[in-house]
């Protein structure tokens, strides 16, 4: 999880390549939409800094972070998408429901990016309360969506 020493918000603007023909998709999940939608808002303003055309954001929902996977492999698979952006928050509760959402995600993350060769960025929170997911989602330390959309856009740099 990011700390003081790394603003998620603050990132190395060397060798960011010419996206302006490139389409991408954010996958976002309803669960904490409060977070998300604010991570989702962070992803779609970097996308845009960075020579993005707004015409070429697909934005979509999912109930949860669970149904990510799914979710991204539904816009990885399509022609017409280069990059997909996941955005989630999982919030540590009374169970152990989170390890097993964030193991499932990161995994089937991890797949959909390598089943279709294209990237497909894990832009989730998985903080231990709410409070720290809002630090993370435009507060004190930056916006995990302004990391994964300018994650997304390096890895295009890699194609
Ligand atoms: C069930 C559940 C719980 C308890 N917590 C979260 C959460 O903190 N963040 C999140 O994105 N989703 C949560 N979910 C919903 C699951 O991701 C999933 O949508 C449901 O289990 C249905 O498959």
């Amino acid at each position: 999880m990011s700390t003081a020493h790394k603003n998620l918000s603050v990132y190395n603007t060397a060798g960011i390549p010419d996206v302006s023909d490139k389409r991408f998709a954010i996958v976002t999940a309803e669960w904490n939409e409060e977070i998300t939608f604010a991570l989702r808002d962070g992803a779609i303003a970097t996308l845009l800094k960075n020579g993005v055309k707004e015409e070429n954001i697909t934005l979509a929902t999912v109930p949860g972070s669970y149904e990510l996977s799914y979710g991204s492999q539904v816009f990885a698979s399509k022609e017409n998408i280069d990059a997909v952006i996941a955005i989630g928050c999982v919030i540590q509760g009374e169970t152990k429901h989170n390890d097993y959402i964030n193991n499932a995600v990161a995994q089937g993350l991890t797949d959909v990016s390598l089943k279709y060769n294209k990237p497909v960025i894990f832009g989730v929170l998985t903080p231990n309360t709410y409070e720290q997911a809002q630090d993370r989602a435009g507060g004190k330390y930056g916006n995990k969506g302004d990391e994964a959309a300018i994650t997304a856009v390096k890895m295009l740099g890699l194609k």
